[in-house]
């Protein structure tokens, strides 16, 4: 039965930023009688409902700000005669949720890699279930993604997996508890294979697509030898030397080869690390930096993190080290005042951050945060287009609400305002000029500007403004700067050997 892999979007731009690793990860685990599995990325443009025939297999994957998409998509792939199976993060937060709405025969929860070819042959079987538990697989069952499906010249990076799971907790983040506190951390030669891969094929731009990549940090080493702690302290000595052995790899693939991860602002302790980073070539990392008040950090249950000068000092301290910063704040926190937003913003510059995102704040299901406002809400909770506002996902994306929580001093539309006005002054093309200065050339100078300008109309324009002209707007000049952009990015493929 021919097997089509669907990553939904309400909106397609054409070209890429990122590879959305699951669907190659998926295609892999793909057994080779199903033939070659059909790959749709609706970012890049929507799914061909035509291409579908009955008894095909739809695999769908969603998150949850794509989960309305991804439930249309079933939904008419189903009527069309698939088999609809669907997967990702928001279904395995909802199973249940892909059944009654998204036209679902089965939903995968968790891991996708090793439970793929069973949840196929029970589809050919007639036998699935409508639940498969596949729960966090050990770091050495992770199927190395197909890249030979990766089309030609609509991405900007590929994406690569080298850690999975994270020790921290922060309330607004769901990956500490779905993909666990346990860092499981991919063998490096298998990293190292993918990585060559894309570069073979003109991929020279990398997303390490890792939730944290500092698992390790120093004080948790100290914390297990101050506790006598010998096994955790020897376990977690032997995690931390592979990062360096992964870095040392990195360091020696071919010189255009760059790299970008996500990382926690621990690391700027870490001038070892940060040094072997450097080497490594990973020159950017986004770093969630959430608020720049103490009260802030409080809320989000991030007190790791530092505020005003030290916050910018230890910032800082990762661009002496050859890393860029692409900076994560949030906005609506409840001890966000007005002052707030144009003192983050004050922070970013001096701080000297290349790119920033001014996120506002989100309950993510699965999050401590989404279960306090679930629960504060009690039986009140407001409806938009018939729909609870603790199911947001599902409110028509033009009638989402863009704040969600009441905060104590700012109306909504205050908040999205504000935070609006904050990415016009951080993306200003005064302001982004004077940043290109990191860059060694005009042309990379002309790069940035071009790539700090289409990050803005992707996620700013398209995601806060709730105009819809706007948006539409926003998402012409997306695809205007996006194809200019990608090929920017380019290189020439390399031989096999
Ligand atoms: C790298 C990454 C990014 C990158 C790249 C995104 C990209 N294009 O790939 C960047 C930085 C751009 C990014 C942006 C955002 N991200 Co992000 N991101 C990640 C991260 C760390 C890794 C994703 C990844 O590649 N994983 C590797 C693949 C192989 O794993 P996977 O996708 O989970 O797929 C596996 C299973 O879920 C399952 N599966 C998946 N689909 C399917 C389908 C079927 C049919 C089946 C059977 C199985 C299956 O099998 C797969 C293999 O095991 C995840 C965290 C995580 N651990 O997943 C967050 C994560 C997905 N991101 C998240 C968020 C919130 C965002 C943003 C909204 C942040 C923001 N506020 O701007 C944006 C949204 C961008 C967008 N429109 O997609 C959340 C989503 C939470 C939620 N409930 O939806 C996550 C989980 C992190 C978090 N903090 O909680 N992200
Ligand atoms: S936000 Fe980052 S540091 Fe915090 S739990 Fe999530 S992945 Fe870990």
């Amino acid at each position: 039965m021919p097997v089509h892999l669907v990553n939904p979007s309400h909106l397609s731009f054409g070209v890429g930023v990122i590879t959305p690793r699951w669907l190659f990860v998926l295609a892999a685990a793909t057994p080779a009688s199903h033939g070659q599995p059909r790959l749709t990325d609706e970012t890049l443009e929507p799914f061909d409902l035509e291409s579908v025939a009955p008894g095909d297999i739809v695999g769908v994957g969603i998150h949850t700000s794509n989960a309305l998409r991804g439930y249309e998509v079933g939904t008419l792939a189903r009527a069309r005669g698939a088999v609809v199976i669907f997967g990702g993060i928001h279904a395995t937060l909802y199973p249940e949720e892909a059944l009654s709405l998204g036209g679902a025969h089965a939903v995968v929860r968790g891991d996708g890699d090793v439970v793929w070819p069973l949840v196929l042959d029970h589809a050919v079987r007639g036998t699935l279930q409508p639940i498969y538990e596949a729960g966090r697989i050990d770091a050495d069952q992770f199927v190395s993604a197909r890249w030979d499906l990766l089309p030609n010249g609509r991405y900007m990076w590929g994406s690569v997996q080298t850690v999975r799971g994270c020790p921290k907790h922060c309330s607004f983040c769901s990956v500490w508890r779905t993909d666990g506190q346990k860092p499981r951390q991919r063998a490096v030669d298998a990293v190292v294979d993918e990585i060559m891969d894309l570069r073979r094929r003109g991929v020279r731009f990398v997303a390490l697509a890792d939730d944290n990549f500092y698992p390790v940090t120093l004080a948790d080493l100290a914390l297990a030898e101050r506790h006598g702690q010998a096994g955790r302290y020897e376990q977690l000595r032997a995690l931390r030397a592979e990062r360096f052995e992964l870095m040392d790899r990195l360091a020696q693939l071919p010189s255009d080869m760059i790299f970008f991860t996500q990382i926690t602002m621990e690391a700027a302790e870490d001038a070892a690390f940060l040094e072997a980073m450097r080497r490594a070539r990973i020159k950017g990392a986004l770093v969630g930096v959430e608020a720049v008040t103490p009260e802030g950090l409080k809320d989000v249950f991030k007190s790791f993190n530092d505020v005003g000068d030290a916050l910018v000092a230890r910032l800082r301290v990762f661009k002496d080290h050859g890393v860029h910063v692409l900076g994560s704040f949030i906005f609506g926190l409840p001890s966000d005042r007005p002052a707030t937003f144009g003192a983050t913003a004050d922070v970013a510059e001096r701080a000297g951050v290349s790119f920033a995102q001014f996120v506002m704040l989100t309950p993510y299901p699965g999050t401590v945060d989404f279960e306090a406002w679930e629960k504060k809400l009690g039986g009140e909770v407001a409806q938009i287009a018939g729909v609870p506002i603790t199911r947001h996902w599902l409110i028509p994306q033009a009638q989402r609400p863009r704040v969600f929580a009441r905060h104590p001093v700012m109306p909504p539309d205050e908040i999205r305002a504000r935070t609006q006005a904050v990415w016009d002054r951080f993306y200003s093309l005064r302001r982004i000029w004077a940043r290109s200065k990191c860059t060694p050339t005009l042309r990379a100078r002309l790069a940035f500007v071009l790539i700090s300008k289409l990050y803005r109309q992707m996620y700013a324009n398209t995601g806060i403004a709730t105009d819809s002209a706007r948006v539409t707007r926003a998402n012409r000049w997306a695809r205007l700067l996006a194809k200019p952009c990608q090929r920017l990015f380019a290189a020439g493929p390399l031989p096999s050997n």
